[in-house]
């Protein structure tokens, strides 16, 4: 029996994703080119942290309607949610790498039937959908299957925050962009399946703008709070007393600063608009730039809090990217611990969220409880507004030299 759906790649998107269709009746196959991935999801367990999701997963699976493999097979509708990572350049931009949807793509050209509907969720730079149905095409050629009838192509995005996942995979609104009319109606149709908000039809590359403006617009707007965090050390002002005050204006909602910009989207996204418009997108580059530098300035402060000190030892309170999450990628908490102890710093790394140190922290560094960090370290390097360190009494600070770059001490 054709399925209703195949969804490559069971990542933080193509996982959540492809079991709340298969809760909701979706015949779905999942598919994941690592065994083990495919393994753990054919037990009814997960290989990511995300709350309730391990949940969602065992019950798509009990429900004999989602099961994992390795290849796709025939479906009504093939997603594609793989990652769309990026190669740096010399001059320190980004040219995204499209390696894993164009393989995912080509792999649907065994099982394709005319009037299947492509989706790509991937966050992707403009333009790829279209190139999407170029390799297919040429997969097909290539390959000698004829397909008597349309392929539909489309671009959903996927707009979920980690830590909400599956409160904002049914809540938020969407964007349908289809390479035709058809296939938007046939993409807003298939989401409607377990979408409570609105979806919007548009065309594929407004819909891949759309997605790579949303992440931009909030990391210019990050920017914005870094740089004011710069600013005000230099001329001696409270950024947080600052922006609280600012943000009184009924127009005014500037965000918070922090020690840079971590996760695989906000600072990812914009580059893609960047590398596609390099000559037009200068506000975004440097906005960029401006998160990226933002862990050097805050290793400058602890290298300046340590002047004088014998031997310091750097409590480096959070490793995740952000609050109350386990997820240490792209951390700019984790790269400054990381810098710190390569530099010959004692660092005492604080994560209420993991078990063991990050490999890239393993024998340089010290994973502690919060207690004995406050008790043992001369300098108190808060990263990451977590709960726990928000509850820290400020008498329990006295002593220390502090660096607070979240503003929850010192706000
Ligand atoms: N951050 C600050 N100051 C702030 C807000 C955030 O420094 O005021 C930092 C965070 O600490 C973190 C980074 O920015 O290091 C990103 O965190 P985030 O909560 O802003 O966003 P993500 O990466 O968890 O999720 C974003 C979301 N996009 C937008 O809010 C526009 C989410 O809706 C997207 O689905 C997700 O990217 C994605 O997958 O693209």
């Amino acid at each position: 029996m054709k399925l209703d759906l195949t969804v490559l790649g069971l990542g933080y998107i193509g996982l959540p994703t492809a079991s709340i269709f298969a809760t909701k009746g979706k015949k779905v196959l999942g598919v994941d080119v690592v065994p083990r991935v495919v393994e753990t999801i054919n037990r009814g367990d997960i290989h990511i942290e995300e709350p309730d999701l391990d949940v969602l997963v065992r019950a798509a699976v009990q429900s004999g309607n989602l099961r994992a493999a390795g290849k796709p097979e025939p479906a009504f509708t093939h997603i594609v949610a793989v990652p769309t990572p990026f190669d740096v350049r010399p001059d320190g931009s980004r040219a995204p790498d499209l390696t894993y949807v164009e393989s995912a793509t080509r792999s649907l050209a065994s099982v394709i039937r005319a009037g299947d509907l492509v989706i790509l969720e991937s966050t992707s730079p403009v333009g790829t959908t279209e190139k999407m149905k170029a390799w297919l095409e040429d997969e097909l050629a290539r390959t000698g299957r004829k397909v008597a009838g349309e392929i539909l192509y489309a671009h959903c995005p996927e707009r979920i925050l980690p830590g909400q996942m599956l409160k904002e995979l049914v809540s938020n609104d969407r964007i349908a962009g289809g390479l035709t009319p058809e296939a938007a109606r046939r993409a807003k149709e298939l989401y409607r399946t377990f979408c409570t908000a609105e979806i919007f039809e548009t065309d594929a590359r407004t819909a891949e703008m759309a997605k790579l403006t949303e992440n931009a617009f909030r990391d210019v707007n990050i920017a914005f709070a870094n740089e004011l965090s710069l600013v005000c050390d230099r001329l001696g002002i409270n950024v947080w007393e600052l922006i609280r005050l600012a943000n009184r204006h009924p127009r005014v909602k500037i965000l918070q600063p922090g020690p840079g910009v971590g996760g695989h989207c906000i600072a990812v996204d914009p580059w893609f608009i960047v590398d596609a418009a390099p000559k037009e997108a200068r506000l975004m580059r440097v906005a960029r730039e401006v998160n990226d530098g933002k862990p050097g300035w805050v290793m400058d402060k602890v290298r300046a809090a340590a002047a004088g000190l014998k031997n310091p030892s750097v409590a480096c309170l959070g490793l995740a990217f952000k609050a109350n999450i386990d997820d240490l990628r792209e951390s700019p908490s984790l790269e400054i611990a990381t810098h710190l102890a390569d530099e010959g710093y004692k660092v005492l790394a604080v994560e209420p969220h993991v078990r063991e140190l990050p490999k890239a922290l393993k024998g340089k560094a010290e994973l502690v409880g919060l207690d004995d960090a406050l008790a043992r370290a001369d300098i108190l390097l808060l990263l990451v507004d977590h709960n726990a360190f928000k509850a820290v009494p400020l008498s329990r600070l006295a002593g220390k030299q502090v660096i607070d770059t979240r503003g929850i001490w010192n706000a």
